[in-house]
């Protein structure tokens, strides 16, 4: 995998008495910019980003780790009303994160600020520290970003705020040292070099979903979910199959475009993103298959991961 910074705690190496680990879940509406803080935080791209929203489906970690510490982050799917079960999963996946969180960054765009109702997922956890974190600076005046603030603290108690650029990585820097004093002290739960949990064919089929939203409108891209069905590494070049899974099959058509020109364009556009992840040559074969109403059935839902 690409850019997994060096450790720099030797494993095996006995740890400091003050050492600290826990798990922060990044939390916010669709769209908010919680998956380019995460890539800002991280130094290194893992999450999927775009203009739309419902872009992240599943729970992401990603881990920091230093000598002070582990911070697992746990980069989440936007809030929202569910209208379908996958929208169910996803907001399964936000409370699942939460709940496991011994901090909460509450990711906010000042120009979607949520109404109380909006916020009422939170109360179980109203417990937990949270910071408020007013993202994409780089777009408001102070003026703007002071009404954020002021909405958000008559409906949450954020025990710190950061006004931050994730776009631009502003405002990043102390909040690793800041997230550690918050955070119980205990061992890692993952080894120092570890960037993720998940594997690599998993960020294949998230590269390729980014393109998705990339290169089509409207429903295509939330209507699609990308399995890799194949991953052989041989010495100088990884062989991947992956299928695109559609809800209609009207939608197979779109996919494929007219005489397969907007498949190929998927394939190039995803084959370079996917080369530059996993720092390989990469041939990559991609198909399309229709399986109705797929984001609403139980048994696709989980076979594609969505637990
Ligand atoms: N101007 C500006 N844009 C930003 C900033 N952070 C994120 N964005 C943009 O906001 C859009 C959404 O970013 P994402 O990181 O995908 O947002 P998200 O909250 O993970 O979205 P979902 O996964 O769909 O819930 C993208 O177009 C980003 O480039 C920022 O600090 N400034
Ligand atoms: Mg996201």
């Amino acid at each position: 995998m690409a850019d997994i910074p060096e450790s720099k705690l030797p494993i095996g190496s006995s740890l400091p008495d003050n050492y600290k680990s826990g798990f922060v879940a990044i939390a916010g509406k669709p769209n908010a910019g919680k998956s380019t803080f995460l890539n800002a935080i991280l130094g290194t791209k893992l999450s999927i980003i775009s203009p739309k929203v419902q872009t992240t489906r599943h729970r992401i970690t990603g881990i920091h780790s230093d000598e002070k510490g582990q911070i697992v982050f746990l980069d989440t799917p936007g809030i929202l009303e569910p209208r379908y079960k996958l929208h169910e999963k996803m907001m399964q996946a936000v409370k699942r994160s939460v709940e496991d969180a011994d901090l909460v960054l509450f990711i906010l765009d000042p120009a979607d600020l949520p109404e109380a109702s909006e916020m009422e997922w939170y109360k179980p956890y109203a417990r937990k520290p949270l910071f408020l974190m007013i993202n994409k600076s780089d777009r408001f005046g102070e003026g703007q970003i002071e009404h954020a603030k002021q909405h958000m603290i008559e409906i949450i108690k954020p025990a710190k705020t950061h006004v931050i650029s994730a776009l631009n990585s502003d405002g990043i820097d102390q909040l690793v040292d800041e997230i550690f004093d918050t955070l119980p002290q205990g061992p890692p739960f993952y080894p120092p070099d570890q960037l993720s949990e998940h594997p690599e064919r998993f960020f294949v089929s998230e590269l390729i979903r980014e393109q998705l939203f990339n290169l089509y409108r409207a429903e295509i891209p939330y209507s699609c979910t990308v399995n890799v069905v194949t991953f052989s590494e041989e010495e100088d070049i990884i062989k991947i199959d992956a299928e695109i899974v559609v809800n209609r099959s009207s939608q197979k058509g779109i996919l494929i475009g007219k005489g397969g020109t907007a498949l190929k364009k998927l394939g190039t556009e995803s084959r370079r993103e996917i080369e530059t992840f996993l720092d390989k040559k990469v041939f990559l074969n991609l198909f399309v298959k229709v399986r109705e109403k797929w984001r609403d059935n139980e048994t696709f839902l989980r076979s594609y991961g969505y637990q």
